[in-house]
């Protein structure tokens, strides 16, 4: 690619054109970034051969106390709230990273000496994918009483990242 103009000046920045007689580029210009700094050869090159585009977030289905309805959060006790994330023929919610799992802020409770999270594979809904089922800290989840909705972000253990939401009435 060249750049153009090489040197500091007060120059419209051309992109895809040429300075002198109106000369196009033929061809796409794809995923175009501008700096303020100068960059390395090693920079550019890296850039290059990493995915630029936004990631992609995959909706998720999830259940916030399965088998509950209402999904009543008591903010001040103590313990923890479970939630389903549910396999789809998609996906497959056991690849999830339960130490990526984020329950409107709240992680999975640790358990041991290692620190393992409290997650463990069941197929909650009965449809023979097994889902998987995260027990989060109650006194982490950042919502306050009237709140309707807890939003859960995780990622895979190949670095997909997925979101899923589910209705909760929090009380005091
Ligand atoms: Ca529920
Ligand atoms: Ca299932």
């Amino acid at each position: 690619m060249t750049v153009f103009p090489p040197n500091k000046n007060t120059q419209p920045i051309l992109i895809g054109r040429n300075p002198g007689p109106f000369q196009f580029l033929k061809g796409v210009i794809d995923e175009l970034r501008v700096w303020n700094v100068a960059r390395t050869q090693a920079e550019i090159e890296a850039d290059m051969n990493r995915e630029l585009i936004p990631q992609v977030v995959l909706s998720v289905v999830i259940d916030i106390k399965p088998g509950s309805f209402p999904n009543t959060i008591q903010l001040k006790s103590a313990g923890v709230v479970p939630v389903a994330i549910l396999s789809s023929g998609m996906f497959d919610a056991t690849t999830i990273n339960p130490d990526t799992v984020r329950l409107a802020g709240a992680s999975v409770k640790m358990v041991g000496k290692s620190g393992k999270s409290l997650a463990h594979a069941e197929d909650v809904n009965g449809d023979g994918l097994l889902d998987l089922m995260c027990d989060v800290l109650t006194e982490e989840i950042l919502l306050e009483p009237g709140d309707s909705i807890a939003v859960l972000e995780a990622s895979t253990s190949d670095g997909r990242k997925i979101r899923g939401e589910d209705s909760v009435k929090v009380i005091e």
